[in-house]
């Protein structure tokens, strides 16, 4: 009988393949695949959060889990898909326009997903219409905003007004080393993560 606690365990460790393993396993054993995703894999991302806001862990070992929680995810996914399992939120990120750092975006993406939130990532250097259009055809509830550099952070005031302006009402969060909270009360985003693991936090504040 395949264990979700061992999942948890593997996606905590970043263990691929024993995660891999047991999301197979459980699901040809008849086990449902939303408990899969909420017992196994987001209980180990959970954890994951924790230690990694507690400096118990660092940036490596979360990548490691997140990958192990992406390769389970493949198996796993169209199985949530068949169940009709909503997420519990539809979340659209990406790096401003003329900004190509996309590290702590991934993890950001990689957390919510973890999560348990639907993530469409844009990738970098987004200028603001596409910020706009892409929110407008997939209605999502959140949308990030990353930027790394002093100089595109103004690209994050531009594409909120831009959102705004366009009757776009999907919450918006902003984060990127340079960014701060006052910032982004300066410039009238609705949430401020200063890490991956803050930033579901945030989100599931900001869908509550
Ligand atoms: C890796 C890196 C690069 C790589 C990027 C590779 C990639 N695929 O991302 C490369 C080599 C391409 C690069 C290029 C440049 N870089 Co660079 N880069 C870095 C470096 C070393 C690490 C950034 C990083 O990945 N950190 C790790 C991640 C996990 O942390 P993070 O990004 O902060 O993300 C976390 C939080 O901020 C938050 N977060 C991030 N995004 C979001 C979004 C939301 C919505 C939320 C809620 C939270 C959130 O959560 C994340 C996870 O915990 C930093 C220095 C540093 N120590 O920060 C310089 C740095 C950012 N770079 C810098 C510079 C100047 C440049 C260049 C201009 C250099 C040059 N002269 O060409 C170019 C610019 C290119 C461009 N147009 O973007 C400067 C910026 C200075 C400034 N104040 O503006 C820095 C600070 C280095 C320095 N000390 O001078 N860079």
């Amino acid at each position: 009988m395949a264990d979700l606690k061992t999942l948890a365990e593997a996606i905590i460790k970043g263990d691929q393949n024993t995660a891999v393993e047991i999301t197979t396993s459980a699901l040809e054993e008849g086990t449902e695949a939303e408990s899969v995703l909420k017992d196994g894999l987001i209980a180990g991302m959970d954890i994951v959060g924790t230690r990694f806001k507690k400096n118990e862990i660092y940036i490596p070992e979360v990548l490691i889990a997140a990958r192990a929680m992406k390769m389970a995810m493949k198996i796993l996914e169209p199985e949530l898909a068949k169940a009709g399992v909503e997420p519990i939120g539809k979340f659209l990120i990406g790096t401003v326009r003329g900004d190509l750092h996309d590290i702590g975006k991934n993890l950001v993406a990689m957390m919510l997903k973890g999560a348990g939130f639907e993530v469409i990532d844009l990738g970098v250097d987004i200028p603001a219409e596409r910020f706009v259009e892409q929110a407008r055809s997939t209605g999502v509830q959140l949308i990030g905003i990353s930027a790394l550099l002093t100089t595109t952070m103004s690209g994050m005031e531009k594409t909120i007004k831009a959102l705004k302006g366009a009757g776009i009402s999907a919450k918006i969060m902003i984060g990127g080393a340079p960014v701060t909270q006052g910032y982004a009360d300066k410039i009238g985003a609705d949430g401020y993560a200063a890490d991956a693991a803050s930033a579901v936090d945030v989100a599931k504040s900001l869908v509550a």
